[in-house]
């Protein structure tokens, strides 16, 4: 194509992406109905499929059966295989080695060293079942019907096939007369030419007893997935297949940017959670039934490979996920700071005016973001140089107040030969193919584009040798990356994504792997930080730890770093919504995860703009974002009153740092999010089961957001079994649940409190970046329980290196009991190195919520059992609304074992 024809043609695309479209666009997506492999097995139900008898075997930790499909004139069988990991179980059904190679199964989600964690089978068969135990698990396999059993401690976790919707369509040949749609589909004009024909898998799971069910994002809906099927519903099914959503609607069960493959279900005493190890189409119907919740999933190709992580509770649940997939990568400090993005911050003197914006404002920030707009060309890795003409001065003079930089890189890569990326990895042959094997051409921002086969280690390996800044020129080790459109997007695909029989490594087809194309990227991408931030190898000692935000994602993403919500909207619809988003994420083994603060396309108000600053700083990740015809909206933009909410806000966030920071260290040693609903603390209260406006930080802190305009006051549940002190005013109020609180609010702060029995650690004093708050001694918040107990922990390193893995770090316990607080060591899950780290940091401050009010108190302090007293501990109560007792000046070594005693009514020595 002429340059001029291609000009034009990127003009209309572009145009047609954003100035016709002023609303989601329905008829660019695809629906079950016009997706064959979904209309051919939707609600289909049959009782063909039956486990031969004389089959079974089971060799340890392994069963394996034939599986039989009599329908066909010709039977066909299936190998099937159940294993158990401990309290996790794995259910295989492949196709006979010796009819076809086997179906795809993507090689690198799973972590190493699962197969350690085989554990042998105790089981006995009859003529109609095999009966196997692992520890409380128990599954019953029965074989004609096939259907598969689990129970946990005799309860009913899950049955599959119970609803005998389970089909694998079996590889076959090419016939006259075949079915329209098993050999080639056309979609708005797009040809998938479909060379293996029709090869879904269908399989139905219920979840007895269960009122809900959640998890497989994304998509912008209800925390507990509203059923699709069933009586007097008439709804899509929910799908998960990464798109980039244009304008996506608030409330809706079509699949946005990234999928993970995972559902929970929950009753009293039983979570269950379900992971289909398949990166293809799928599509998820869920129906109300009498015996609780059931479920049927279909994906279009590739293998059935089941986990069923059986809890019993939702901690263990997301835990025994974090072992078959991964933790979160523990963070650098820095990107849980505020972010501010725009699409775009236009030049280096634009830049260098936001920066100055917030100190002159005295507001924190840590990382400051550029757009596509800062390129030449939409060449990644380039600068414009008219607008950036010394991008390392602007980075290093960021970087002097303790800030960090983020330029976006995207994974269409414009096709020219001049661009040194293009023409290398075109010489190289590292682009995803045509079904006719040519180097992909297809449209995005740059234009013409090719897209690197991210799913070649060797590409991967490749791309990770582009962050240096001899390659990339103009980048700083200040410098982190954001990896937008990676689902991946393309403008005249279908779908605006590529077509299905495009080509990757070792001929697999795109269909396969769609959804984890954008892991991989992101995954090459982060590697390339660690590569260049010293001489270390991946993964090295004291290289810096990456930070690349991804819009795509996949199970195991969260072993690369944070995703955030994609395209949403200023409106508060919008940020309703992105509670149960977030959450959801959390759930199924994504925590670090936010939505645009403010909301990316149109104009927030000051109010709406307040709300989610006020609800933002509670998000794992916490940016503010933009779209490019949006009117300017840096904090300080709105009026004095609104700049201070703004700033009080983002204080707050930082002044939560080390409990945050504390937060990701459990998730990256268990798995357990950071966001969590209010039933994942609360399991057995089937009143918190729906309850998707509130939700927890950590175990301490339950956020009430508030999500309508000119709101006066707001209904809160406060879960019983525990108590609930104001964060603000520390008045203490009694959980009950199903009875809601009616609070007034106002404009400068929404109703957050700490639960008692936890201890909060805190820094107060305003800085301008988290990177001034390294010395800044903490505060302890304890709020005590109903018998004036508290516990939590602080956990501190360099907040940047590698070096916390090797055991250069320090987390401490904190125990307040009988009038005592105690620090000591945290202990450890196995495996951990024992953790010392040089620090000169102190608790110069406790707050004690939840003491008899109106007594006097003092203090004493021994520290390593050296008696000593608190020197000029000046001892307070503080706040009349509550019972806060606050002892200042405390100033207590944090590496050092100590105790404080309170003493009630005794005067300081
Ligand atoms: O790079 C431009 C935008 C970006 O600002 C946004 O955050 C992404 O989600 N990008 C999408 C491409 C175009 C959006 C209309």
């Amino acid at each position: 194509m002429d340059r001029g024809r291609a000009a034009a043609l990127l003009l209309c695309v572009a145009a047609c992406y954003f100035v016709t479209t002023s609303a989601f666009k329905e008829q660019d997506f695809k629906k079950c109905e016009t997706n064959g492999f979904c209309k051919r097995n939707r609600g289909v139900k049959g009782t063909k499929y039956s486990v031969d008898p004389a089959s079974v075997k089971v060799d340890g930790a392994e069963l394996t059966a034939v599986l039989i499909n009599s329908e066909p004139q010709e039977p066909v069988k299936f190998n099937l295989m159940l294993r158990a990991y401990g309290p996790v179980l794995r259910l295989i059904v492949d196709e006979q080695p010796s009819e076809h190679p086997g179906r795809y199964q993507i090689p690198d989600i799973l972590m190493p060293g699962l197969k350690q964690r085989l554990t042998a089978w105790k089981g006995q068969s009859t003529a109609h079942t095999w009966t196997g135990s692992v520890g409380d698990v128990t599954v019953k396999l029965t074989f004609a019907t096939f259907k598969l059993e689990v129970q946990v401690k005799g309860s009913p976790a899950v049955v599959f096939n119970s609803r005998s919707m389970f089909n694998v369509e079996h590889p076959r040949k090419k016939q006259e007369g075949d079915p329209e749609g098993w050999w080639e589909e056309t979609f708005n004009g797009h040809a998938d030419s479909k060379p293996a024909g029709p090869e879904a898998i269908s399989i139905d799971m219920s979840f007895p007893g269960s009122q809900h069910v959640y998890g497989i994002p994304e998509r912008a809906t209800n925390l507990a997935l509203k059923p699709t099927a069933g009586a007097d519903v008439a709804s899509e099914p929910y799908r998960l297949y990464n798109l980039d959503v244009f304008e996506y609607e608030h409330s809706s069960v079509f699949g946005l940017y990234g999928a993970i493959p995972v559902m929970l279900a929950h009753k009293k005493g039983q979570t269950t959670g379900i992971f289909w190890h398949n990166a293809a189409e799928m599509y998820v119907d869920v129906e109300t039934a009498k015996e609780g919740q059931a479920v049927q999933w279909i994906t279009e190709s590739g293998v059935l490979d089941l986990f069923v992580m059986t809890g019993p509770s939702p901690a263990e649940v997301t835990q025994q996920y974090g072992v078959l997939t991964g933790t979160t990568a523990m963070p650098q400090l820095f990107s849980l700071g505020y972010h501010q993005c725009r699409w775009n911050y236009k030049d280096e003197a634009d830049a260098f005016a936001v920066d100055a914006g917030f100190d002159e404002h005295n507001i924190p920030y840590d990382v400051l973001w550029l757009d596509i707009e800062h390129t030449d060309g939409k060449r990644y890795m380039t600068w414009d140089s008219r607008l950036f003409p010394n991008p390392v001065q602007m980075q290093e003079d960021i970087a002097s107040r303790g800030r960090k930089m983020v330029t976006i890189v995207d994974p269409h890569v414009k096709r020219d030969s001049n661009y040194y990326v293009y023409k290398e990895a075109s010489e190289k042959k590292y682009f995803v193919r045509t079904k006719d094997g040519t180097e992909f051409d297809g449209w995005c921002w740059p234009g013409s584009s090719s897209y690197l086969d991210v799913t070649n280690p060797e590409v991967r390996g490749w791309w990770a040798q582009q962050f240096t800044p001899d390659r990339y020129q103009g980048s700083t080790k200040h410098l982190y990356i954001w990896n937008d459109m990676n689902e991946p997007s393309v403008f005249n695909g279908p779908e605006i994504t590529m077509k299905k029989d495009h080509l990757h490594f070792g001929d697999v087809e795109h269909r396969d792997i769609h959804n984890v194309f954008g892991y991989y990227y992101h995954l090459a991408t982060a590697e390339g930080l660690i590569h260049r931030g010293s001489n270390v190898s991946v993964y090295g000692e004291h290289g810096d730890r990456p930070f690349v935000l991804s819009r795509a994602f996949f199970s195991g993403t969260q072993r690369v770093g944070p995703i955030w919500t994609g395209d949403n909207a200023a409106q508060w619809s919008h940020l309703a919504v992105s509670v149960p988003m977030v959450l959801t994420l959390g759930l199924t083994g994504l925590p670090f995860s936010g939505a645009d603060v403010g909301g990316f396309f149109g104009n927030p108000d000051a109010e709406l703009l307040t709300r989610w600053y006020q609800l933002g700083i509670y998000y794992p990740f916490f940016r503010g974002h933009a779209h490019l015809e949006t009117q300017r909206r840096e904090p300080w933009l709105f009026g004095e009153d609104t700049t201070r909410r703004i700033r009080e806000a983002i204080r707050g966030r930082y002044a939560l740092l080390p409990y945050i920071y504390t937060l990701f260290r459990h998730t990256n040693q268990t798995g357990i999010p950071l966001m969590r609903p209010l039933w994942f603390e609360f399991p057995d209260q089937p009143a918190l089961y729906g309850v998707e406006e509130e939700f927890l930080l950590g175990p301490g802190i339950l956020v009430k957001p508030v999500l309508q305009a000119g709101a006066q006051s707001v209904d809160i549940t406060l879960p019983e079994g525990a108590v609930w002190y104001e964060a603000l005013g520390g008045a203490a109020f009694p959980g009950k649940t199903g009875k809601p609180l009616t609070t007034a609010v106002h404009m400068d702060a929404i109703p957050v409190f700490y639960r008692g029995g936890v201890i909060v650690p805190r820094r107060d004093r305003p800085r301008r970046s988290s990177a001034a708050m390294a010395n800044d001694p903490f505060t302890l918040v304890v709020a005590l329980d109903g018998s004036g107990k508290a516990v939590g922990d602080l956990y501190i390193d360099d907040g940047r290196s590698f070096a916390f893995s090797k055991g250069q770090y320090l987390h401490r316990r904190f125990i307040y009991e009988h009038g005592v607080l105690t620090c000591d060591t945290m202990p450890q899950p196995t495996g951990t190195p024992e953790g010392t780290l040089p620090s000169k940091l102190l608790i110069e401050r406790v707050i004690i919520l939840g003491l008899p009010a109106g007594k006097a108190y003092t203090a004493r302090s021994t520290v390593n059992k050296m008696h000593s007293v608190v020197s000029g501990a000046g001892v307070d109560v503080r706040l009349a609304k509550g019972s806060a007792v606050v002892v200042r000046a405390v100033n207590l070594p944090l590496a050092s074992d100590w105790s404080l005693r309170l003493l009630e009514g005794v005067a300081a020595e």
